[in-house]
């Protein structure tokens, strides 16, 4: 683009330097998710190349970073025909299924041992193809019907993570990268709260988000989208580039700079892959992306040249599907459910549906806004989604079937438990029974299933049925009442035999003696998890210091802000739950005081990461172990996590952990430093 002639050296050579330095702090964001500088100081050095471009508009090249903002709109996309065709993958959804296809491999190979093969997550996202000549991008397309897609170049260049230049000295003269453009759940989440705060349409799922960003005729809508891809194989290769395995293209693709998915194994036979498979389903909603399931391919490529292709599908790669986690259903009705702190939420009873692996008749529609956001009438048909244990959600209504005669939904006048009236404060999106957990039977029943619940005062065998019989009969009104039920009692309910109830009088008994953050996250009070009643327990050190503190001593708690102070202190100034709270001390709840209370803690001011999986205990046990101590722990690691333990199944965490420099100790080591602390598993009495 530049003849450069009288530009002088110095901005040439300042240019060049910028880009040079940007390309590589790009790399280290959008591919490597692993920065080195601080955004402001990467905006001043974008901000310096744009100044020097505009002073010399022949310094800009097609591959500056500059130029990814997005040019002029578009009236269609061209049509492009693949050089190579971009194949799909047969798909199968049982490891019979797998099985099958790995033994008519190895028989069309002639071989008796078990394959080597690589495992990689099947992102929910659209394929492309990136076309490299001399180490420039050219050309991007979708896949379309797999032989012809359409030219997407203009707007897949607005994506950081994908390179526009490769500056290698081993890149072959072409290249055809292949990869699955997608959108991260987080930033598909952030895109959708800024999108709806403007009063704009939000997207309706990642998928749909980067396939519609990927089909705007105008690339400067696209750049506003948080697009991503990891790369996944090769289309044409003209050139001096002859990896032996599948592994060996990502490891090449990765050392060019492209994204590539740091979950790839290569694994060995069927139970290498299943084993993977399981691995990675159980990890499914922690990944940050959709994924509909595992890839598995041959990885030797003089294999896969072996095992040919059908006419659309390669015969050496397969597609384990997992469960899908959306699915289209019917509104039957809309109830409303009333909540412990007397919020009243819209359910919509759904026509039941198989999602995520479990059939869905119940939905939340969180509250009135959302159902007026949607456009939900009852009657309606609807896209629901279920990942991983969150709770199903309506993502969509697809208004087009529509029925004549559905129903409008509105909220009702009066509590549907108490009959109270309802009430919407100013300013808040929560409507509310406006009498309390005395008058409201609801709130009650809500409030004494959070009180046995696991990670309260752990009540086993005190189910949400058991709850609501003891309500409806007016056996336990308080939570204290639970701990005054004798087995004769319980033994004349429904469904309980003598066995049960003495078992249960056992776990009542058990229960009573508990920890101070337990007792506080019991109490149920609005905004109180698990996190924000553990770092009351330690900043108060006793349940009395916590009743008597005032707004500003509440707000001094860390993490605490003047909402949550606020309501903590309105908690504990309402005369009967000070006398329910005081009565629970009276029937013999009792706990040590906290470590720390009277000393620092351990391990205050730390924090800690959990990867893996724990024998001992469970990740929850281990988080609330380390916080007694006065850890922080957090999902995930930077340069201020102070510690990581791995337990096996440990990924990109540990892999992390390792790059930085953080100290990873295994279950043993952790083990150990718990005991010495006196929150060892099995024997210690202040464990929870
Ligand atoms: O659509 C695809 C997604 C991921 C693929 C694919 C893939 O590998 C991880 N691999 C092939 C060979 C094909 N489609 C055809």
């Amino acid at each position: 683009m530049s003849s450069g002639g009288d530009i002088p050296k110095k901005a040439r050579e300042r240019a060049a330097e910028l880009r040079e330095q940007i390309r590589y702090h790009n790399h280290r964001y959008y591919v490597l998710d692993d920065p080195v500088i601080a955004d402001a100081e990467y905006d001043r050095l974008f901000d310096e190349l744009v100044a020097l471009e505009a002073d010399h508009p022949d310094l800009v090249t097609d591959d500056s970073p500059t130029q990814r903002i997005g040019g002029e709109p578009l009236t269609a996309f061209d049509s492009v025909r693949h050089q190579v065709p971009m194949l799909s993958l047969a798909k199968c959804t049982t490891v019979e299924e797998l099985e099958d296809w790995l033994k008519r491999c190895r028989n069309r190979l002639e071989r008796d041992e078990p394959l080597a093969l690589t495992c990689e997550p099947k992102i929910d996202g659209v394929a492309v193809t990136l076309l490299y000549q001399d180490g420039r991008l050219t050309l991007a397309a979708t896949r379309g019907d797999g032989e012809t897609g359409e030219d997407i170049t203009a707007n897949v260049r607005t994506l950081k993570a994908v390179p526009l230049s490769l500056d290698a000295d081993d890149v072959p003269a072409l290249l055809e990268v292949r990869g699955e453009i997608y959108m991260a759940q987080a930033d598909f989440q952030a895109f959708n709260a800024a999108a709806l705060e403007a009063g704009e349409k939000p997207l309706v799922n990642p998928r749909n988000g980067a396939a519609g960003s990927l089909r705007q005729l105008d690339p400067k809508v696209t750049a506003r989208r948080p697009l991503t891809l990891f790369c996944y194989g090769v289309g044409r290769i003209d050139g001096d580039w002859s990896p032996a395995t599948q592994k060996a293209v990502l490891d090449g693709l990765a050392g060019w700079g492209f994204r590539v998915n740091p979950e790839v194994e290569v694994v060995t036979g069927a139970e290498g892959a299943e084993a993977y498979i399981d691995a990675l389903l159980e990890r499914r909603s922690r990944l940050g992306y959709d994924i509909d399931g595992v890839v598995i391919k041959v990885d030797d490529l003089s294999l896969q040249r072996r095992l040919g292709t059908l006419s659309r599908t390669p015969r050496w790669a397969l597609a384990f599907k997992y469960p899908a986690e959306e699915a289209t259903t019917r509104v039957l009705a809309v109830d409303f459910q009333v909540g412990r702190t007397g919020a009243v939420t819209p359910v919509a009873r759904l026509e039941p549906v198989f999602v995520g692996g479990v059939t869905v008749s119940n939905a939340t529609l969180h509250n009135m806004d959302e159902i007026a956001r949607l456009d939900l009438h009852v009657g309606d048909t609807v896209m629901i989604r279920r990942a991983g244990d969150v709770i199903p959600q309506v993502m969509a209504v697809i208004t087009a079937k529509r029925p004549k005669d559905a129903e409008p939904v509105s909220l009702p006048d009066g509590c549907p438990s108490c009959g109270s009236p309802i009430v919407r404060p100013e300013g808040e999106v929560v409507a509310r029974c406006s009498a309390g957990p005395r008058t409201c039977p609801a709130q009650r029943k809500e409030g004494l299933k959070h009180f046995a619940s696991r990670l309260a005062l752990d009540i086993d065998g005190l189910g949400d049925k058991l709850v609501e019989q003891l309500v409806e009969a007016d056996l336990v009104r308080e939570p204290a009442d639970l701990f005054r039920l004798g087995a004769d009692t319980l033994a004349g309910l429904e469904r309980m035999g003598e066995k049960s109830a003495a078992n249960l009088v056992a776990a009542l008994e058990r229960s009573r003696e508990t920890t101070l953050a337990r007792l506080i996250y019991a109490l149920g009070i609005r905004e109180v998890g698990t996190a924000t009643a553990q770092n009351l327990a330690s900043h108060f050190g006793s349940l009395e210091a916590l009743m008597a503190a005032d707004q500003a001593a509440l707000e001094a708690v860390p993490d605490v802000g003047p909402v949550v102070a606020g309501h903590v202190h309105a908690y504990f100034r309402d005369d009967e739950r000070r006398a329910a709270v005081e009565d629970l001390v009276e029937v013999g709840v009792h706990w040590p005081a906290p470590p720390g209370a009277g000393g620092p803690a351990p391990l205050a001011g730390e924090t800690w990461v959990l990867t893996g999986s724990l024998e001992s205990l469970s990740r929850d046990e281990a988080k609330e172990r380390l916080q007694a101590l006065g850890a922080k722990v957090t999902g995930s690691v930077s340069g201020k996590t102070d510690c990581v333990v791995a337990g096996p199944g440990a990924g990109s965490k540990l892999d992390k952990a390792r790059k930085l420099d953080v100290p990873v100790l295994d279950e043993a080591e952790f083990l150990e430093i718990l005991n010495r602390h006196g929150q060892g598993v099995g024997g210690s009495d202040d464990a929870g």
